[in-house]
């Protein structure tokens, strides 16, 4: 089979130029960034989180403590590592030691489960695989064998054992060790600013999820406009709620963008706001990310609880539509600027600005970071929609990637000829140029910012012996914005839905895939229509709950 291909991105060289001429792309490395900052200001905070409180002199040297750990025990530069982390300290040194030693983590979500993990690890061609003991009640060590085992190329596993003692079975080695190694010696970064830095993961609109290369130059230039746009600098504390493996919360402006502004990073591992408020009061906390359904939670818990937030300045909400009737409870009640985030780990990103009329930022979605970030809207037939109407939103610009790693058909589906990314998202455009997200065209339901793709699920339930045909399809939910309900056509017996959900969660995948509701139906009504794509059986079956409702 031979080596698994090296993640690349690549813009045509005309745009690559321009580019870099308008000073968006400036060859700045992760690597290096970090070092001016912990060279500029060593003493200062970078990194809090349980029982740790890392200055950047700290974080730097755990960087390449960790560095030279990675590569003494024979990674080599370009290798793939699979990231699995909750919010500890851990995860920001362990993405910024892989930036050092030129090794390219791939971001798993804490609620990635066996299945996921094996596909990101086979999609990628991982070499590694780091993880947290346990978290939230889940044992990552037992995936880690199992991933082993099905994966023998992902020959080195690491596990932060953070306080719990290692199990006396455990055969992995322990992240913690690595930072005694002496890292001094290497180079702030020996990538190139057009190397692909790390690899995220997409949504996944159909199918599974795909593998997403961005670039250190892209990425950095995402950092600084958010940071800007977003009001970061020194004083900045910046919470990280939601996992930080996502793309929000890692560069919206997220802990990256704090730390690039040269603010701090407080990590919150759990999602409860009390703990959440806690740490704010303690930390001093300016600013956060949150998608709609945690908003709400804050918003009701706020007024009640005995905790102080008044140093909090903005939040960034995004992940998911946000009404308007929440989005104008934000400054009353939590004394803070709304600033709403419109984006995706394929690239474009939209914000409100802090200046907004009360206006934008309540009712749109916001504008792009990039005045190159091109925007299409377009109908059915591909045609531009007239201003002001609603159609599907295209974009290519100098952070939006053209292609996903190795996958040439995901390729021609996703990206036009011409190299615009098809979001699959509806939009319109308001007469100032600001986004208002209408909905999506593709088949994926958005549970509370989680993505979950339709077929996906579907092909879970095919699996099960007393499942004929199955369609998932998403439905309104007032707290969650969408939820997921499978409509099952059962074969020799009706299996019990709670066995189901048992199915679909020893398939081994994240818990936020499995349906929230399942309807047994003897048929579909359109299967007498032979031909019918899954796309209008799914609306058909959607428009039919909605009607029962
Ligand atoms: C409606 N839908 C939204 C919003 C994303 C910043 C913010 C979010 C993401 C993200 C991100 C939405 N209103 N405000 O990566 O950097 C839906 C759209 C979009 C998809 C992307 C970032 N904000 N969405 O959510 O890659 O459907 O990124 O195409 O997970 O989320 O999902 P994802």
């Amino acid at each position: 089979a031979g080596e698994p291909p090296r993640p690349v991105q690549v813009w045509p060289d005309r745009f690559a130029a321009r580019y870099r001429a308008a000073g968006y792309w400036r060859n700045e490395t992760f690597g290096a960034w970090l070092r001016e900052r912990a060279t500029a200001h060593p003493d200062r905070l970078a990194v809090v989180g349980g029982e740790h409180r890392w200055t950047y002199a700290e974080l730097d040297r755990r960087a390449s403590a960790l560095a030279s750990g990675f590569l003494a025990a024979g990674l080599q530069p370009g290798d793939r590592v699979l990231v699995h982390l909750p919010n500890i300290p851990d995860f920001i040194a362990v993405v910024m030691g892989l930036f050092r030693a030129g090794l390219i983590p791939v971001y798993a979500l804490p609620a990635h489960r066996i299945t996921e993990i094996e596909h990101f690890a086979q999609g990628s061609g991982a070499r590694a695989y780091v993880a947290a003991a346990s978290h939230a009640g889940f044992d990552y060590t037992g995936l880690a064998r199992e991933l082993q085992a099905r994966q023998p190329r992902v020959a080195h596993i690491w596990i932060a054992a953070a306080a719990a003692a290692p199990a006396p079975t455990d055969p992995f080695p322990r992240l913690e060790t690595l930072y005694a190694m002496d890292g001094s010696a290497l180079p702030a970064s020996i990538s190139q600013g057009a190397d692909v830095a790390f690899l995220q993961i997409s949504g996944g609109s159909t199918g599974l999820s795909k593998l997403i290369p961005r670039t250190h130059d892209d990425y950095i230039y995402t950092l600084r406009e958010s940071a800007r746009i977003c009001g970061l600098g020194p004083d900045s504390v910046f919470l990280g709620v939601l996992p930080i493996a996502h793309n929000f919360p890692m560069s919206s402006p997220g802990f990256l963008g704090a730390l690039y502004a040269g603010g701090r990073v407080v990590l919150c591992p759990s999602p409860d706001p009390e703990s959440a408020f806690a740490l704010i009061e303690r930390e001093g906390v300016t600013v956060t990310s949150l998608v709609p359904p945690l908003l709400l939670q804050w918003l009701d818990r706020a007024p009640v609880s005995v905790h102080d937030l008044r140093s909090l300045r903005a939040i960034q909400v995004g992940g998911a539509k946000l009404s308007a009737e929440i989005a104008r409870r934000v400054r009353p009640t939590l004394g803070a600027t709304l600033q709403q985030v419109f984006g995706m780990a394929e690239g474009l990103v939209n914000y409100t600005r802090l200046d907004d009329p009360d206006e934008l930022i309540i009712h749109t979605q916001g504008r792009p970071i990039s005045p190159d970030d091109e925007i299409l809207i377009l109908d059915d037939e591909g045609r531009p929609v007239e201003p002001g109407q609603a159609g599907h939103l295209l974009t290519r610009g100098p952070y939006t990637i053209r292609a996903y790693h190795d996958n040439p058909s995901a390729n021609a589906r996703a990206f036009t000829e011409d190299g615009y990314y098809r979001t699959g998202d509806v939009v319109r455009m308001t007469p100032e140029g600001y986004l208002e997200v209408q909905g999506r065209a593709g088949d994926h339901i958005n549970r509370a910012g989680d993505k979950i793709s339709a077929e996906e699920i579907e092909d879970h339930l095919l699996s099960h012996p007393q499942v004929f045909d199955a369609a998932v399809v998403s439905v309104p939910d007032e707290f969650l914005g969408e939820r997921s309900c499978a409509f099952v056509i059962p074969k020799g017996g009706r299996p019990r839905p709670a066995d189901l959900k048992r199915w679909i969660r020893a398939r081994g995948i994240a818990d936020f895939k499995v349906p929230d509701q399942i309807v047994f139906v003897e048929a579909f009504a359109s299967t007498a229509a032979l031909k019918i794509s899954r796309k209008a059986l799914r609306a058909q079956l959607r428009a039919q709950l909605l009607e029962q409702e």
